[in-house]
Formats: C-alpha cells, sequence, structure tokens
C-alpha cells in the first residue's frame, strides 16, 4: 500500500500475519499526535515508511523491549546506536542511580567530564582534544563551524544520503528520516544556506575532485558518514576514504569523519581505526552516551584550541558533559573495552547477517546485507549498494512488509530501509536462535 504523507491505517498496512494487539499503542499514539507534530519526537519513529501503528515501548531489557501492550521484541535499532551492551546493563544503571543522588547537572566542570574525554582521545586515534555536546547534530554543526572558522572558507562538502543530524547545513540531500519520508529537503533552510553545501554521489571520488576544481575559493571541510548508516547501510569502497583524506590534504579542507553512529560500533577506536584514515575533526554520539544525550567533536589539537574560551569560534550547552550523562558513557565505555565484549557484539551482527542471507537465498529473494563490527544493514534489492541512488533501487513496499511480519514475530528491526541495524553484546546465540524462528515464519 503507498504510504502517503497522511496516516495510514495501522490494519491496512499490516501483512498478513497474526497480528499481536496494538490496542494500547494506538490508544497512545492517537493521544500523542493530539499534543506533538506526528505524535512523536523524532520523524523516523513514526513508522511512516513501513505503515502502521509505531508501537510504544514500555520498558527494554538485555536485548528485549516491551511495548505497551506487554508484546516483546528482540531489539536491533538499540535507540539508533547507542545501547550497545544492551538494554538497561545493570552497571550501568547502577552508576547513574548513584551519580544521580549525588547531582544531576552543575553547569560547572567536573572531573567526569576529563575522565571520558580522556577515555576517548586514547580510544579514538586522530582525536588529540575533545568539547561535549548534547546530541550528534550539536557536533556536526559545531566541527562544520570550526572548520569554517579554522579555513576562513564558507563551503561544505556533503554525500548524497548521507545524514549528520538536522542542522540546516545538512538538509541538502540528507538520509535517514529525510531520504525516509521523501522529503526535497527541508523548507525553513535558506537558500543562502544550501548554496553553501555541495553534494556528491558517495564513494565517487571523481565528482569529489571536481567540486574542489569547481570552488577556486576553497571548500572547508567534507564531512562524511565513513560507512554509511543513514541511506541503509553502505561501505567505502576501497581507496574512497584514503582519496578523500588525500584530497583534504591537497585542497587545504578539513576532513571530519561523522562517526556519531560508526563510533566505538565498526570498532572500538571508530571507522578511522578500522580503515586506518584518520581526520581532521571526528564528531561522535550515541554510545558514549550509553543512552543518556551526549555528543562530541574532537580531532587535531591546533583546530580544537580554536574553540572557546580557548580559542573565538563559539560554541556552548547548558548540559554539555553533564555529570550523569558522562558517568553513563564511562561506564559503557569501560565493559565494551573489556576483553571480547565487542567480539561479543560483533559476533551476533555477522551471525545475523548470514541468516538473513540464507533466508532470502532460501526464497529466491533479491536481497543483500552486511555488517561492520556490530552495525549492519540490508536492502531488498540485487543491484549492488554503492550509493544513495543504488540504494534507491531497493524495493522499499517489501521492506516494509518484511519489516511487518518480523515485527508481528517479535523482532523489531528499522522502520525505515534507509536505516541501519545493531547488535549488542547480549545478542547471544539463544536470542539469534529466537530470531531464525522468527525468520522462518517470513515469507518475505
Ligand atoms: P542526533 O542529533 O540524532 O543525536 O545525531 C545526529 C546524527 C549525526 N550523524 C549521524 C551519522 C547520525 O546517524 C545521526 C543520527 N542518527 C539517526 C538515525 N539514523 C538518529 C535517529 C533519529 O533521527 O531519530
Amino acid at each position: 500500500m503507498a504510504v502517503h504523507g497522511g496516516m495510514t491505517s495501522p490494519s491496512a498496512s499490516a501483512p498478513n500475519a497474526a497480528m499481536p494487539s496494538t490496542t494500547q499503542s494506538e490508544a497512545l499514539f492517537a493521544r500523542a499526535r493530539t499534543v506533538m507534530p506526528g505524535g512523536v519526537s523524532s520523524p523516523v519513529r513514526a513508522f511512516r515508511s513501513v505503515g502502521g501503528t509505531p508501537r510504544f515501548i514500555a520498558r527494554a531489557q538485555g536485548p528485549y523491549m516491551w511495548d505497551a501492550d506487554g508484546q516483546r521484541y528482540v531489539d536491533f535499532v538499540l535507540s539508533w546506536g547507542p545501547m550497545i551492551l544492551g538494554h538497561a546493563h545493570p552497571e550501568v544503571v547502577e552508576a547513574v542511580q548513584r551519580q544521580v543522588s549525588t547531582g544531576m547537572s552543575f553547569g560547572a566542570p567536573c572531573a567526569l567530564e576529563a575522565d571520558l574525554a580522556e577515555r576517548i582521545i586514547a580510544l579514538v586515534p586522530s582525536i588529540e582534544m575533545v568539547r561535549f555536546v548534547s546530541s550528534g547534530t550539536e557536533a556536526t554543526m559545531s566541527a562544520v563551524r570550526l572548520a569554517r572558522a579554522a579555513t576562513g572558507r564558507a563551503k561544505l562538502l556533503k554525500f548524497e544520503g548521507c545524514y549528520h543530524g538536522h542542522g540546516d547545513a545538512f538538509l541538502v540531500a540528507a538520509g535517514s528520516g529525510v531520504a525516509t519520508l521523501g522529503l526535497p529537503d527541508s523548507p525553513g533552510v535558506t537558500p543562502g544556506t544550501a548554496a553553501d553545501t555541495l553534494t556528491a554521489p558517495y564513494n565517487d571520488l571523481g565528482a569529489v575532485e571536481r567540486m574542489f576544481d569547481a570552488h577556486r575559493e576553497g571548500i572547508a571541510a567534507v564531512i562524511v558518514e565513513p560507512v554509511v548508516g543513514n541511506a541503509g547501510f553502505i561501505r567505502p569502497n576501497p581507496g574512497f576514504l584514503e582519496g578523500l583524506r588525500a584530497l583534504c590534504t591537497k585542497h587545504g579542507a578539513v576532513l571530519i569523519f561523522d562517526e556519531v553512529m560508526t563510533g566505538f560500533r565498526v570498532a572500538m577506536g571508530g571507522a578511522q581505526a578500522r580503515f586506518g584514515v584518520m581526520p581532521d575533526l571526528t564528531t561522535l554520539g550515541k554510545v558514549i552516551g550509553g543512552g543518556m544525550p551526549v555528543g562530541a567533536y574532537g580531532g587535531r589539537a591546533d583546530l580544537m584550541a580554536q574553540v572557546a574560551p580557548a580559542g573565538t569560534m563559539y560554541q556552548a550547552g547548558t548540559l554539555s558533559g553533564n555529570p550523569v550523562a558522562m558517568v553513563a558513557g564511562l561506564t559503557t565505555l569501560e565493559i565494551l573495552s573489556r576483553e571480547g565484549m565487542f567480539a561479543k557484539a560483533e559476533r551476533a551482527a555477522a551471525k545475523l547477517v548470514t541468516m538473513l542471507t540464507r533466508w532470502a537465498e532460501g526464497r529466491g529473494i533479491p536481497f543483500q546485507a552486511a555488517h561492520v563490527g556490530t552495525m549492519w544493514g540490508s536492502f531488498f534489492t540485487a543491484t549492488p549498494v554503492t550509493d544513495y541512488a543504488s540504494a534507491k533501487t531497493a524495493d522499499t513496499a517489501r521492506y516494509g512488509r518484511f519489516f511487518h511480519q518480523m515485527l508481528a514475530h517479535g523482532v523489531y528491526l528499522a522502520p525505515s530501509q534507509f536505516e541501519a541495524g545493531f547488535t549488542s553484546i547480549a545478542h547471544d546465540d539463544a536470542v539469534l536462535g529466537e530470531v531464525l524462528q522468527a525468520l522462518m515464519r517470513c515469507e518475505g
């Protein structure tokens, strides 16, 4: 069924599978829509591209979430990445509870900020200094402002289908919810702002080179998802990231790896550690907050030294470095750094991709799935997916049907073909066995 801009009736979009009750979620959704635009706090949660009623989640533990109707799901969204330890990890909960009882927010420096900064600097190879903010969007907005301040240039180059948060400069050919909703980019972004954002196809170094040649006044920064998670899951071609590094060095542009999603997901040191390519600035979020609102940008000390009050590039935030969020991130990274932890979550992603691939092969369904570390994705297309244009050859209607079949059998996937999936240390073989059972009941 075509999903229009308006609401779709839950039953109309639901597949033939016996649908568990969604009575409470439907009632909550109807209520939420009267007080919040679309009934959600972030568009992709509204199930617009897959149809049906978004599940209102009541609680979560380990690999599972339970909705308001009591249905249990194996969760592969994991809050869009942060919950790499699984939900409500007892050590994280205990650390947060302890910190909350000694103060939730000071608006003043505290040791925990330096603790987390030192941990990030130790783990992410190119980061020499870091600034905390409260979301990935704040991190990417700040990193681009810093690049423009440092170079005195205006232009930003991003890639079609990549998403870097909802900052005006990024809502040009953006991915994630913008792609999911099929928006022609966002009203409210001024022509002047959009004019300073250049775009190129992902994995197309020739297009990037032509952009540099065409903009002699200079490009301030190239920002890239080193592994794309917002146009669906797209890996960099061999040499692509290295080529971006060389072009930015040649033209004096700042290379920004937006690792809000890939950080501590594709490897403990992020994509830059996995692929051995060092950006000038890195943006982080999600995992470093352990489920609490944290973003960060960091990189070369000579660039970060330009950030106020050390320098004159202004950026600020009431809850930046919030002690409760810091301790959630610190505890998460400490546990994830323990021997074998990251490998556990990575093995789960590898096994899931194999299960999905075999399922599709067994049914002759045009399909592909892949993972890098603990981040994974799939497309209902046989066309090799290397950029946004090829990602859009995917059969999104078939994805929607598959999504609902899996949901009906207790598996919660991303409610959009243009998103990535995630695993956690809690997705052990017994949980994957449950997923396989669900998969065997899906006709696809
Ligand atoms: P936030 O402002 O949502 O914390 O981070 C923005 C952001 C920046 N960079 C990358 C690579 C990102 O993936 C994101 C946010 N990711 C989306 C999921 N595709 C968040 C989910 C949502 O928008 O509801």
